[in-house]
């Protein structure tokens, strides 16, 4: 009797509103705790930290947790954005949590965790199914994060090799630039110096120009970054800026240059100018973790990372555009990392990080 236990345990003003609107809704708790309980069996909010479009990290957690609702009837899904500001964050979350309508909240970034559990204190029979973030030890919460240090470094790999002339048009400038949304840990910990990690394997001349939009949606701003880049000498961008990446590509193909794209197979979204994908399996993580959850099954309080050798993490290599972009022998050496990667001859783990492989 999850909505019982709740209603047992809160304290706070702010809840105690809810309780008290929940009453005028629901005409009286008898009424209403037994709705509750049924919903929280069934019925999962999916708390987006941003918005959907235009940020594939997010659009492939949807996309996942929708097919695992869809093979279960029965199975209500509610999205929320939680929009730019990030400030506002806790507090949306929260009056989901609130609600008591959602026996299972996902959400994704690397921001969530302590977001989620500071929520959980108030709301202790919530449970949340964190992904691209980690925290164990919270019995609320379960984490699946990635290692990224694998995903930057197949992307840097290929920008060293492309600016080294990987692909046609490449300048004499040994630099290749990386576009960030925001500054946080997993970009400037791990992304970031996996990127730089990757180029140098392939030239340690190499330079990385990184540069930060301060938002997720700015494609001006992204275009004006990526433009300025190229300008000094940058022949390949690394985009991890959510919407502003469609400036990005738009700045890079008005210069000849190319993109790498993250997360989710790009080579699409501007064929000729986008030559590489460094993805995650964000919607199978998501599929697989709702199900788990469904089955009862998922282990709250700990926390997974995975990568390349599990499946999470990969390479688009098949793609046409790939084959068409990336010259035969660069193409190669960037298999020979990946297969290495696959079969654990090549070791990336992330340093300082307990649940890594
Ligand atoms: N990535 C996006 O594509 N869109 C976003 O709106 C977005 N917002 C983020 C907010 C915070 C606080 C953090 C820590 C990360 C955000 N990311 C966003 C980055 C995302 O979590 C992930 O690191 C990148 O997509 C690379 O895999």
């Amino acid at each position: 009797m999850e909505g019982n236990e709740r209603k047992g345990r809160i304290g706070s003003k702010a809840a105690l509103a809810v309780l008290m609107m929940m009453s005028v809704t629901t005409l009286g708790f008898t009424e209403g705790a037994p709705d509750a309980t049924k919903a929280t069996e069934a019925s999962i909010a999916i708390f987006v930290p941003g918005v959907v479009s235009g940020s594939p990290i997010y659009e492939l957690l949807v996309a996942g947790v929708q097919q695992a609702a869809a093979e279960r009837p029965g199975t209500k899904v509610k999205t929320v954005e939680g929009g730019f500001n990030q400030a506002d964050w806790e507090s949306k979350l929260t009056s989901l949590a609130a609600t008591g309508e959602y026996g299972l909240i996902v959400s994704s970034n690397q921001a969530m965790p302590a977001i989620a559990a500071s929520v959980s204190q108030r709301f202790p029979t919530q449970r949340f199914l964190l992904l691209d973030g980690e925290l164990s030890g919270n019995p609320s919460i379960f984490t699946l994060a990635y290692n990224q240090r694998e995903q930057g470094y197949m992307a840097g790999f290929l920008a060293g090799l492309a600016t080294t002339g990987g692909v046609a048009g490449a300048n004499a400038a040994k630099k290749i630039g990386l576009v960030a949304g925001q500054e946080y840990p997993a970009m400037n910990g791990t992304i970031l110096p996996a990127y730089t990690e990757g180029a140098k394997a392939v030239d340690p001349s190499i330079e990385v120009d990184f540069r930060v939009v301060g938002n997720w949606y700015d494609a001006a701003k992204g275009a004006e970054l990526a433009a300025a880049m190229i300008r000094e000498g940058v022949d390949v961008v690394l985009a991890i800026s959510g919407g502003a990446n469609q400036g990005v590509v738009q700045a890079a193909a008005d210069a000849k240059a190319s993109v790498i794209w993250f997360d989710v197979n790009g080579y699409a979204v501007r064929p000729g100018t986008v030559i590489g994908s460094s993805v995650l399996r964000q919607d199978k993580a998501a599929y697989e973790q709702v199900k788990r959850w469904l089955d009862g099954k998922l282990p709250f309080g700990t926390a997974v990372v995975l990568g390349v050798a599990d499946g999470y993490v990969d390479f688009i290599q098949d793609d046409p555009e790939y084959i068409k972009a990336v010259s035969e022998s660069a193409r190669a050496s960037q298999a020979g990392l990946v297969a290495g990667l696959k079969s654990g001859t090549i070791k990336l783990p992330l340093g300082g990080n307990p649940g890594s492989k």
